[in-house]
């Protein structure tokens, strides 16, 4: 061995012993929550559960992905949809009236999406005589994914513990008293819906139920929003809730009331549950799965295993996902003291009046990965606005998938926090989508391909929504998903090169979305191809006339979606090799696409024209597409429009509901403004206690750390995962970006384990705002153009930086397998 690769080894194995060494990991309280947005979430993707930690009663409100309302999407729920959209453009282009097009685009609409549903609850009575506990605590580690409970009542020390395990396919929960027979407890199952409680044994309990065949959206007023009897055989799926002793020293029995334990020290519990959802286009009830033989069999291979076991095989499980990102920022050792007894919410009270603390920003975004992890898994149901966490029957926007920002900014952080694999639900659900939304593509409009409005559910509906007229088109006829949602197949190709998936999986549908696009768009005047019908999600326009309106031509975010998929798909054709005939059109097509326009005030152009926006400071920044998640606009190749892109993020403001606050970080790192974009962070980890509807400004973290929209939705912590990874790495156009946004708040720090596209796993350390070293492990080869303030040493590689006017470039041919050590030069 020589001493260059000796010193580069030694380097290598350095950084990673450093890095290895966790921060603060796990979420404290002090007492019980009072509210649902206080509780602790676990969940194995399919399972969740939010633990109250209560201690008399401890209430565990459960979900289960697939328990949704109603049933397979019928088809053609509007044969009028394309004659309107004829009379839409006629009054766009030879009235310009945007009323009448707003008129014409409201019957254009067909049913809203059906809603996730809470599978119920489960009560755990504890016999304490009234006692006052004292040393409560209860906590959730997110390095092991497991909550847990602890508290003493005359002497006695009470611990709860719960984790929901992938491998094993239930929560499992176990109770201890530290004095034997000091344990009595009654467990109870409940459900807001109509349920039917039933003894399996003297050891096991279940409960059962059918989900409504409608439950109309929240916000939809309505004589009967939810209804339950389905005369079809078709619509309300089943499903089969189980709890179990697995062991307990104590004596159990069933009854009336519920599962007794008496006497016991020690009880451990296997909870499990289904239902008979079948596919998207299957009927949940007649054609639906035997959800009693899923839950008997997740039970009996359960059963199997000692709560020792499960618990070794659930975090094996849990941390091959959850260790391969580390993220330490260095704090002094008086800030760190100050935090020390501190609970979660005493931590993010002092957060809010501008306390410094670095490792509750550390946590945040590694909750947010551990929130990925538990709420999506490989085969099973994207994460939705809620996660899989939702208590309500009718949920804020029926906990579905909101395709016009939220569905997508939940998978943002997926690839580049190396959790590859969560990506993959969202995949093929959008596979599921590009089959359902040919139907509604051709139906609608007459076009080829695949279209996908607003809003989606566990039916892959893909129709614009709003009751056959009732919505309002500036969100309901939105129908732009099926470009946008392919970005996702292309992001996966790009961060893993697996051609075998784009060449057989994502190519395919994307190529039928650009069909779509070709399909949808239509000449003007000029020659441009441009939208029509056309909004700007969900902001509306006050014209030249002085006239408010929200439908017109070509609105920015339109055309940077199209822009954004053409591109995409020309990549990938060429990439594949293929279809050379369909990427010259792309290309053909490209260019004569509505461009970009600079306003008045500097800033991107949101809508066709110049009009001013009805709400300046309004939540959705879809103008700035181009700048994320897509990258028409970089502050390297387009650096006016990136100015322009900077001035529009001005006018906007730094305020808004979380997922906006979530999205701005990610303008600002991809603008290379860390400072700025770390402003923004504070305000998403601003404290709040609001639980109604804020659009406008109550966005922040609630005591669980879950994201504030209000109320609830989780894609503010995801999109706050992914903007504070972009601070640190960013890979888009052909370069891998180091260091690009540091704030400076974030002096000294290590980060290990992102991923950069071309499939390149990353680590950094940097020490007074400057990268100190770093090593890049080429997983699958191939050239690679890194990005740096620094000129950059390759160990062990000739290579030579270039000085640009945006740092330093450096280039190098890489080997399938092979770790490089980089160090800057000066
Ligand atoms: C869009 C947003 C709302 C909310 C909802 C789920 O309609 O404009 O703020 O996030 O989706």
């Amino acid at each position: 061995m020589n001493i260059k690769h000796s010193i580069g080894l030694l380097f290598g194995l350095l950084l990673f012993q450093s890095l290895s060494a966790q921060g603060d990991l796990e979420l404290r309280y002090k007492n019980p929550a009072n509210t649902w947005t206080e509780a602790l979430p676990v969940g194995n993707g399919r399972l969740g559960a939010m633990i109250f930690g209560g201690v008399e009663e401890e209430l565990i409100q459960l979900n289960e992905e697939t328990f949704w309302s109603g049933g397979p999407v019928k088809e053609n729920v509007n044969p009028g949809a394309y004659e309107n959209l004829q009379l839409a453009r006629k009054a766009l282009f030879k009235e310009e009236d945007y009323s009448m097009a707003n008129a014409y685009s409201k019957k254009m609409q067909g049913y809203y999406s059906q809603s996730y549903l809470p599978l119920g609850d489960l009560k755990i009575k504890q016999e304490l005589g009234g006692a006052q506990p004292t040393a409560y605590t209860r906590n959730l580690d997110i390095q092991r994914a497991l909550a847990s409970t602890t508290f003493q009542v005359n002497g006695t020390t009470y611990t709860r513990e719960i984790f929901a395990s992938a491998p094993d396919q239930v929560i499992a929960i176990k109770l201890t008293a530290s004095k034997a027979k000091a344990l009595n407890i009654v467990l109870q199952t409940g459900n807001p819906l109509p349920f039917e409680n039933g003894i399996i044994s003297q050891r096991e309990i279940t409960m059962r139920g059918k989900a409504p065949k409608n439950v109309e959206p929240s916000y939809v007023q309505a004589e009967n929003p939810i209804i339950l009897e389905d005369s079809t055989g078709c619509d309300g799926m089943r499903y089969d809730l189980r709890l179990k002793v697995h062991k307990s020293d104590g004596e159990v029995f069933t009854d009336e009331e519920g599962l007794h334990i008496e006497n016991a020290s020690e009880a451990i519990l296997y909870l499990t549950a289904a239902t008979s959802f079948n596919g998207y286009d299957k009927c949940p009830d007649s054609d639906g799965k035997d959800e009693k033989a899923l839950v008997e069999d997740y039970l009996a291979k359960a059963e199997k295993q000692t709560w020792k076991t499960l618990l070794e095989r659930h975090i094996t499980d849990y941390q091959q996902y959850f260790n391969r990102v580390d993220f330490t920022l260095n704090e002094s050792e008086n800030i760190k003291k100050t935090h020390q007894d501190k609970s979660t919410l005493e931590r993010l009270t002092a957060y809010a009046d501008g306390g410094k603390d670095l490792a509750l920003e550390t946590l945040y975004y590694q909750y947010g990965r551990y929130l990925l992890i538990s709420s999506s898994r490989p085969g099973g149901i994207p994460a939705n606005l809620q996660g899989i966490w939702n208590k309500e029957v009718r949920p804020p926007w029926s906990s579905n998938f909101t395709t016009n920002i939220n569905a997508q900014m939940n998978y943002w952080p997926a690839e580049m926090t190396n959790l590859s694999e969560m990506h993959l639900p969202f995949l093929d659900f959008i596979e599921d989508l590009s089959v359902a939304g040919k139907v509604t593509a051709t139906q609608f409009y007459h076009t080829k391909g695949w279209a996908v409005h607003h809003n989606s559910d566990i039916w892959a509906l893909t129709n614009p929504v709003g009751n056959l007229g009732e919505g309002d088109p500036m969100w309901a006829n939105w129908p732009m998903g099926s470009p946008w949602l392919s970005q996702h197949l292309w992001w996966h190709y790009q961060y893993t090169k697996d051609n075998d998936y784009l060449k057989n999986t994502a190519y395919p549908i994307m190529k039928s979305a650009a069909e779509f696009c070709l399909d949808w768009l239509v000449e003007n005047d000029q020659g441009k191809l441009v939208t029509a019908p056309s909004g700007s999600p969900e902001n509306a326009f006050i014209d030249d006339n002085g006239k408010r309106g929200t439908i017109s031509i070509a609105s920015t975010m339109d055309m940077s979606i199209i822009w954004d998929l053409f591109t995409n798909t020309i990549e990938a054709s060429g990439a594949l090799n293929i279809d050379a005939g369909f990427r010259e059109n792309l290309e053909k097509q490209r260019a004569k696409l509505f461009p970009l326009q600079i306003g008045k005030k500097g800033d991107i152009q949101e809508w066709y024209k110049d009009w001013e926006a009805e709400d300046p400071h309004h939540r959705h920044v879809s103008q700035l597409f181009g700048l994320f998640p897509g990258r028409q606009i970089s502050p390297i190749t387009t650096p006016k429009l990136a100015e322009a892109a900077k001035k529009t993020l001005e006018l906007r403001g730094d305020g808004g509901t979380g997922w906006s606050l979530a999205w701005k970080i990610n303008f600002w790192a991809r603008l290379q403004d860390g400072d700025h974009a770390y402003k923004i962070l504070r305000n998403l980890l601003h404290l709040t206690g609001q639980v109604g509807t804020n659009y406008a400004d109550g966005g922040g973290t609630y005591a669980n750390l879950f994201d504030a929209h209000p109320p609830f939705q989780i894609d503010g912590n995801f999109g706050g995962v992914a903007g504070m990874t972009q601070l640190l790495l960013q890979s888009y156009g052909d370069e891998i970006q180091l260091l690009p946004a540091l704030p400076s708040a974030w002096q000294t720090g290590q980060v290990k384990g992102l991923k950069a596209r071309g499939n390149f796993e990353v680590n950094l350390r940097w020490k007074a705002g400057k990268l100190t070293e770093a090593s890049l492990k080429s997983i699958k080869g191939g050239l690679v153009k890194l990005r740096s303030a620094e000129a950059m040493n390759i160990l062990s590689i000739n290579s030579k930086s270039t000085k640009t006017e945006m740092g330093f470039t450096t280039e190098f041919n890489t080997e399938a397998g092979k770790t490089y050590q980089l160090k800057p030069k000066n």
